[in-house]
């Protein structure tokens, strides 16, 4: 991967599964991106641990989340897939970097503010440094953009804050990078508390579709999304769970939220919702029969990951390398 195109990096926790929120917000932007890119697309395991994991289980979804990626449209020939513990160069920067980060800049972070107040019992440290890592991750590669949902802008806003001041104190090192949110989707809400965002984390199953539910259960969980009393199908903010309905039917059919107010228009609460979710399952047919195949073929997704690994520690060397002279390390 010699850099000719603008580099993208993402990824996503394998810290349960996977949420229509992180397809919307994420992978569906990943997928259009690889052609005029040059796109990394990690599972970001270590991010993961940061909340109680069962081993067992974070093995099992780590790879579950790379077969979602495949099924998804991500391309191995085009993108580098790869697991982030699999590229000991983040670890590694990642203490460089908080180094050059101050305590206040963290605790600003709304997700730290949520997830200590959702884990009460294990605010770690690593809850705190996660958006160092996360810069770690982006500046590792000199990424130029970062596709990501509404809900991650802040971290990448400090890893731009991060870049800067270490290109500041030590000379022109690491690319500033840039988010990349989408147009449509940016943030998916919960289906059944709308003010909140949709999380593969929720405890209750009904707030998020699974990208591996299957249809009846889809159908199901958008018939009891929550809505309001005036059956009126329009985007406001008055109006978060109808809004939020829109938002997923516009980015599954790739409409404006324009295109399918009007489409809507004059129609019930009841034949809407349905509408919305065999959208869904519609949308989501392709991906679950790759996946299925996939999850039968264990030696290629074996083969994606560990030749993902080798081009990811091959480009994450090369800054490192560069961080560690500019810092005064001595070369190996
Ligand atoms: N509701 C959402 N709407 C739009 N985009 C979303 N993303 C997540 N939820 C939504 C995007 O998915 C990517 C991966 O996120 P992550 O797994 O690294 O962590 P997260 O943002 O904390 O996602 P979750 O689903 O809420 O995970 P848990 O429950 O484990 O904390 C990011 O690009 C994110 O913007």
């Amino acid at each position: 991967m010699e850099q000719t195109k603008k580099r993208i990096f993402s990824g996503i926790q394998p810290s349960g599964d996977l949420s229509l929120g992180n397809y919307i917000g994420a992978i569906k932007n990943w997928v259009n991106l690889q052609d005029d890119y040059e796109c990394l697309y990690c599972i970001v395991d270590m991010h993961a641990i940061t909340v109680r994991q069962t081993p067992a289980d974070l093995r099992r979804r780590t790879l579950e989340v790379l077969m979602q990626y495949l099924a998804a449209g991500v391309d191995p020939e085009k993108s580098c897939v790869f697991i982030q513990s699999h590229a000991s160069t983040h670890a590694e920067l990642s203490w460089v970097l908080s180094c050059n980060t101050q305590m206040g800049e963290l605790s600003r972070m709304t997700q730290f503010k949520e997830k200590s107040k959702k884990h009460e019992d294990n605010i770690n440290a690593g809850l705190f440094t996660y958006p160092i890592l996360m810069a770690a991750d982006i500046l590792a590669y000199q990424a130029d953009l970062v596709p990501v949902g509404h809900d991650q802008l802040q971290h990448v806003e400090l890893a731009r804050d991060i870049a800067n001041r270490f290109n500041h104190f030590y000379g022109d090192t690491l690319t500033v990078p840039e988010a990349y949110i989408p147009k449509v989707g940016k943030r998916i809400m919960s289906l059944q508390t709308p003010e909140m965002k949709m999380s593969k984390s929720d405890p209750n199953p009904n707030g998020f579709v699974r990208l591996l539910d299957d249809p009846d259960t889809i159908m199901r969980k958008f018939k009891r999304a929550v809505t309001d009393s005036d059956n009126v199908i329009k985007a406001s903010p008055e109006k978060p769970g109808v809004t939020n309905l829109l938002s997923i039917y516009s980015a599954v059919t790739n409409k404006t939220m324009e295109e399918s107010e009007r489409e809507f228009d004059g129609k019930g609460y009841g034949d809407f919702k349905l509408a919305v979710g065999e959208a869904v399952v519609s949308a989501l047919k392709p991906l679950q029969t790759e996946f299925d195949r996939l999850s039968k073929d264990k030696a290629y997704v074996e083969a994606v990951y560990k030749k993902g690994a080798e081009m990811a520690n091959y480009l994450s060397n090369r800054t490192l390398r560069k961080v560690y002279k500019k810092i005064g390390f001595i070369a190996k």
